[in-house]
Formats: structure tokens, C-alpha cells, sequence
């Protein structure tokens, strides 16, 4: 369902998600640090209404491809936050029954195909979910979260050329944080615009600002009707910054402290904060209400995982491949 601007219930709804979306990513940098999260983590500060305003467009039954960066769009696409915290800590409850970790949440109830170790290659996974959409005849969509790193692997670029020679409906979405790991955008791509790509496909692309929510929201709608309708995939190429390092833990002597602060002035959830209160729909009553919810659910997401049991080693090998029919779960 689009994001209807006029709607004060729709608006409050999309900014629980993004407040929920922080809280989880500040809560998880907190608990990686203190070594309750195994492996590494990669957190979406920053970055938040890209997935709220993309999903916002979607249906449950829509899928999405995900990155390794995935927790907002699994949170997004109304993933529940305690299997997430649970599967971050390897957890039996987790989404994934602790096999998959931060990198590899799924939740085929919710539509999420899956986050991904390897950069852009949810590209292909896309691709192969929206082959599936036109054997069944449906009229589902698949988006394909990736970054600016991803743009530039083959693997986008045979997948956005299969989508299109066939018109499949798949919509790209490339979320430019400005950095691939510890390289700026600008040593690694040619092109300043990067929606430009779209061109050589002959799909529509277009960049907007990954900030805004409204705006992501709208490129999402136009792009979800023109797939689902038949019209073929999309590419959108929303600017954004990365406000945390790659990883929890990253020393970014790659950028100056002073980029970062600037950055932060930009803040998307600030941003719609402020558009909320513009339209006379928050007050500081409400925002301070609204954070204090979003950080309650996520502190009763922690206590969750915290409590909930590791899987039984000897059943590790459970649940990994899909069993054959008959075989039992
Ligand atoms: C195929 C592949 N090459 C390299 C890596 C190492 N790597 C992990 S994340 C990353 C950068 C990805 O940058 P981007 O696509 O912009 O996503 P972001 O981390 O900025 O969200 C790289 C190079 C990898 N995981 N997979
Ligand atoms: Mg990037």
C-alpha cells in the first residue's frame, strides 16, 4: 500500500518503524560490543527510510532481497523484532532457528528471502524469485536491496539485463552510503549519478534523496505499480550516508570525523520528525512517547534472545538444506 502524506496514522506508522529500526541498530552495537552478539555486525543507522519508504509501497506477499546490512529491511517488511534479536544471538527462536545470524536473516513468512554475505548477489536471487512470480502468473514483486559497492558488480548487471529482456518485476534499489566497506564511492565508479546505469538497460532509473522519507516512498510506488502491471523492473539509486562505521568496530580512519558531523545534520529520522511536526501531526510529547516505545520493544526483544536457548549442536545440520518430501522436519 502507498504511503498516503495526508495520513496522519500512515505517517506515524512509517516513523514507529523507523524509531524501532534505530533503536534496534543502537541497542545491537551496544550488545555486540559487549560480546553478547556473535560474528560481525552491520548496523543501518542512517539509512532507515530507504527501507521503511520502499516497503511501504510493498504487500506481505511481495519479496525482498536483502544485503548484508539487512536488519531495517527485514524490520521494514514487518519482520518481529524478538526472532530478529534472537537470530543476531544464534538463538533457537531466531527467525532462522540461530543458523543464520546478522547476516543471513530470512523470513519467508514475512516475504524476506534472505540477507547476503556476498555483495549483490541478492541481485540474482531477485531475479530467480521474480522468474518464479511469472510462472505462477502472479502479480507479487521482488525488490533488490544492494549498495553502491554492488553496483558495480557483474552480477547486478546480468541480472538488471535479464529482468529487463524479459520484464520482470524486480525494482533495484541501490542504497548509496557514499562507501563500499573503506572506499568513497568516487575511487570506484565512473559515474556521479549512478540511477545513469539504468540507461544502458533501457529501464527507468531515477536517484532521489534515501533521506527522505516521502520521496522514497513515492519512487517505490511508481516503480511496485509499474512492476506489478507488467512494465518491467526499475532501478532507484537513493543517496544516502552511512552513519556507523561498515562494521561495529571499524576504526573509519577512511573519513573525517567532521563528514560524519555533518552527515548527522541530514539525519533521516530527525528529517521526518521535523516534517511530522510541520504538519501538525508530532509534538515533543509524541516523539519522546514514540522513542521510548520503539526502545521498549527492542529492550523486550533483547530479554528474549537473552533467555531463549542456543540450538542443540547435534541438530545442526537440521533445517539448512530444504528436506525432501516426506522427510521429516
Ligand atoms: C563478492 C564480495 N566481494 C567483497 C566482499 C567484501 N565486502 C563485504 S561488504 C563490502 C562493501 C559493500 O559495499 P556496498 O555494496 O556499498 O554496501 P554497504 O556496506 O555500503 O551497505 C565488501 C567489499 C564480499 N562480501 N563479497
Ligand atoms: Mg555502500
Amino acid at each position: 500500500m502507498a504511503l498516503d502524506g495526508n495520513n496522519r496514522e500512515d505517517l506515524l506508522a512509517a516513523y514507529r518503524t523507523l524509531l524501532q529500526i534505530r533503536a534496534f541498530e543502537t541497542t545491537t552495537e551496544d550488545l555486540f560490543l559487549n560480546g553478547r552478539i556473535p560474528g560481525f555486525v552491520h548496523t543501518y543507522i542512517g539509512e532507515e527510510a530507504i527501507a521503511v519508504g520502499v516497503c511501504s509501497a510493498l504487500r506481505l506477499d511481495d519479496y525482498i532481497v536483502s544485503t548484508h546490512r539487512g536488519h531495517g529491511h527485514a524490520i521494514a517488511k514487518g519482520v518481529e523484532l524478538n526472532g530478529l534479536m534472537a537470530e543476531l544471538y544464534g538463538k533457537v527462536t531466531g527467525v532462522c532457528r540461530g543458523r543464520g545470524g546478522s547476516m543471513h536473516v530470512a523470513d519467508f513468512s514475512k516475504g524476506v528471502l534472505g540477507a547476503n554475505g556476498i555483495v549483490a548477489a541478492g541481485t540474482v536471487i531477485a531475479t530467480g524469485a521474480a522468474m518464479s512470480i511469472r510462472h505462477r502468473n502472479s502479480d507479487q514483486v521482488a525488490v533488490c536491496f544492494f549498495g553502491d559497492g554492488g553496483i558495480n558488480k557483474g552480477t547486478l548487471h546480468e541480472s538488471m539485463n535479464f529482468c529487463a529482456t524479459k520484464k520482470l518485476p524486480v525494482i533495484f534499489v541501490c542504497e548509496n552510503n557514499q562507501y563500499a566497506q573503506f572506499t568513497s564511492r568516487t575511487r570506484t565508479t565512473s559515474v556521479d549519478d549512478l540511477s545513469q546505469r539504468a540507461i544502458g538497460y533501457g529501464i527507468p532509473g531515477t536517484g532521489i534523496n534515501g533521506n527522505d522519507l516521502p520521496a522514497v516512498a513515492s519512487a517505490a510506488d511508481e516503480a511496485v505499480t509499474r512492476a506489478r502491471g507488467g512494465g518491467g523492473p526499475s532501478l532507484i539509486v537513493a543517496d544516502t550516508y552511512r552513519i556507523g562505521g561498515h562494521y561495529v568496530g571499524d576504526a573509519q580512519v577512511y573519513r573525517t570525523r567532521s563528514e560524519v558531523e555533518e552527515q548527522l545534520q541530514r539525519d533521516p529520522i530527525l528529517h521526518f520528525e521535523a516534517e511530522l511536526r510541520a504538519a501538525g501531526f508530532a509534538d515533543d510529547a509524541l516523539v519522546d512517547a514514540e522513542r521510548t516505545a520503539a526502545q521498549a520493544l527492542v529492550d523486550d526483544a533483547v530479554a528474549f534472545a537473552e533467555t531463549s536457548e542456543f540450538p542443540d549442536p547435534d541438530d545442526a545440520m537440521r533445517y539448512v538444506f530444504t528436506e525432501a518430501e516426506g522427510e521429516a522436519q
